[in-house]
């Protein structure tokens, strides 16, 4: 539980309200305060730490290198903080959220365990109201069940874009007479999967993660593939302290060249900026070989057009399925193991010995689309092919992603216009960070700005301080409201649209489209191109907060 609360319960409206303690809300929290802002932040989890918070499942890590995915606001913190290795497990990660917390004492303004559950404006206060309840097992406000209310001048949505939990709908699945588990919701106690039956359903990053662990644990392992995914090596180290002296010596200068780059990360093995149709093969295999080497998502920084052309694309997805059959001992098993859609169209997976996994005797690899699933049974999953035995079910199944956790809340904005009817037919907002109609409200790493294609806590820390930089302008001018202009946005979606189109990414079933969501209206969501954005962000305050009304 938190210490006293800035305000809401006194009855004194806030001036910001921040949904979520992860990356994104903690930092919102710090650079409010530094603005004098009567902030709380409101948190549905008993701890900070957001996404990093909730996805405890065996071998999670994260996949973007310890040294870059870390606050750069700070030269102290970043200099003090010792990361342990080159990619940071999950309990490391949440060390350091923790430690952030208490560092700039954030907690006092953090109400845990509180789950907010609507949100309206008020068109003759030019105020939020906010309603909060407690979760069942939280020791947060309104725990049983009457929900509360705050009021806030502005409202910052720091929901996590991969926060809201998704279980397919599969018949049966309440039958299951063992436990059942999510990778992103693993209990907090862990769970001894020792001499048992595991079956695994889905293989994104999550499960390719989970499953070499699981296996090294389990008496059994299934793994239940409907679609199988590009990975390539971690090469999971710990950080050479030479590595590490020469990145502080300089962490502007190393946060400043990867924020140069599409995906902000990466800049340590470069972007090779040149067609991978443009090079002779040995010249290309060594490049794709150097880059396998070396490890981890700049992989697909070997070419600049490897996710622009399908023949380019072509030579990357060769190279990899050629991998998975030199370590994967059954020829059958390699070549179900095999992706054959676009590289990089699905987020890329970075594993520690996942395709090896399967050459333990004690894992089995079942191929959903020769026998799809059929129902879950008390003892198991039902195939086409039979029934297939388990102690233990793991859903791996990913999230409603970037949408999924604003649309579980009530969000009502002029008129009250619910947000789900305004994003009907798929996501709109203006430079991903604010929606016509909806005033004062802003959605940190929101559909329409890089987010999921970048290090995200780059784009977090340069949506945070965008807003905090546009209500301390608010203020300094006493103007109360700020939304964007209907034709502004109207253009910023279809600019999206048509930068997403350029792309190959379209071209297959993956999150960032909602194609995993049945029902979900298909838009890709996030942008390509962190420099680009920023630029393009930079322009419209240059000119006067262009494409926004201020009134
Ligand atoms: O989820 P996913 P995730 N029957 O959506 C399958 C980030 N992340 O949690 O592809 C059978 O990628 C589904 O199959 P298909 C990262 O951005 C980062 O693994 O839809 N299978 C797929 O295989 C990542 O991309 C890190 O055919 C079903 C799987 O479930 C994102 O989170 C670690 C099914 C879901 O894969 C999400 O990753 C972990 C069904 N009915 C996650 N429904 C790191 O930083 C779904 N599937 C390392």
């Amino acid at each position: 539980m938190t210490g006293e609360a800035t305000s809401g319960p006194d009855g004194e409206g806030l001036d910001l309200l921040v949904v979520g303690a992860g990356f994104a809300g903690l930092y919102m929290l710090h650079r409010a305060r530094g603005l004098g802002l009567r902030t709380e932040v409101i948190e549905a989890g008993d701890g900070v730490g957001g996404t990093w918070y909730w996805n405890r499942y065996p071998g999670a890590r994260c996949d973007v290198e310890s040294l870059e995915y870390s606050y750069g606001f700070d030269a102290d913190l970043q200099q003090e903080w010792e990361w342990t290795e080159r990619y940071a497990t999950q309990p490391e990660i949440l060390r350091y959220l923790e430690h952030v917390a208490d560092r700039f004492d954030l907690r006092r303004d953090i109400r845990f365990g509180t789950r907010v559950t609507g949100a309206a404006w008020d068109e003759e206060t030019r105020r939020w109201t906010v309603t909060l309840d407690g979760h069942p097992d939280g020791d947060g406000e309104g725990r049983a069940g009457t929900p509360t209310t705050r009021t806030a001048r502005f409202v910052v949505m720091a929901t996590g874009c991969l926060s809201s939990a998704m279980t397919p709908d599969i018949p049966g699945a309440d039958s299951f007479a063992g436990p059942t588990l999510h990778t992103g919701r693993w209990p907090h106690e862990g769970v001894d999967l020792t001499g048992r039956r595991v079956g695994v359903i889905g293989t994104g990053s999550s499960a390719i993660q989970a499953v070499p662990i699981i296996a090294e644990q389990a008496a059994e392992l299934t793994v239940f593939q409907r679609t199988p995914n590009y990975a390539v090596p971690a090469h999971n180290a710990p950080l050479d302290p030479a590595v590490v002296a020469e990145v502080k010596a300089d962490y502007d200068s190393f946060r400043e060249a990867n924020r140069q780059r599409s995906t902000a990360f990466g800049a340590r093995i470069g972007f090779n900026d040149v067609s991978a149709l443009s090079v002779d093969d040995d010249e290309r295999l060594a490049e794709y070989e150097r880059r396998w080497e070396h490890g981890g998502l700049p992989f697909l920084g070997a070419y600049n057009d490897l996710l622009l052309d399908r023949k380019a694309n072509e030579t990357a997805a060769d190279f990899v399925r050629g991998k998975i059959h030199e370590i994967v001992d059954d020829p059958d098993v390699a070549a179900r193991l095999s992706p054959d859609q676009v590289i990089g169209c699905k987020r890329l997976c970075v594993d520690t010995g996942y395709y090896a996994t399967f050459n333990r005797p004690n894992v089995s690899l079942v191929d959903l689309r020769d026998t799809p699933i059929e129902a879950v049974e008390a003892t198991g999953v039902r195939t086409t092919d039979g029934l297939h035995e388990l102690d233990v079910l793991v859903f791996a199944t990913g999230f409603d992603a970037m949408t999924g956790a604003l649309d579980r809340i009530d969000i009502r904005g002029r008129g009250g216009r619910p947000l789900r009817e305004a994003w009907a037919e798929g996501p709109k907002t203006y430079l991903g960070l604010m929606v016509a109609g909806f005033p004062n409200l802003f959605t940190i790493t929101g559909p329409g700005s890089p987010s999921v294609l970048t290090n995200m806590v780059v784009s977090i820390e340069h949506h945070v301080e965008w807003i905090a930089d546009v209500i301390a302008r608010l203020d300094a001018d006493g103007t109360p409201t700020i939304e964007p202009e209907p034709d502004a946005q109207e253009q910023w979606v279809g600019f999206v649209n048509s930068v997403a189109d350029l792309t190959l990414f379209p071209s297959c079933n993956s999150w960032y489209l909602g194609a995993n969501v049945p029902g979900k209206p298909r838009v890709f969501m996030p942008l390509p191109g962190f420099p680009i954005y920023t630029a393009l962000v930079d322009e419209v305050v240059a000119a006067d907060y262009r494409g926004f009304v201020r009134a």
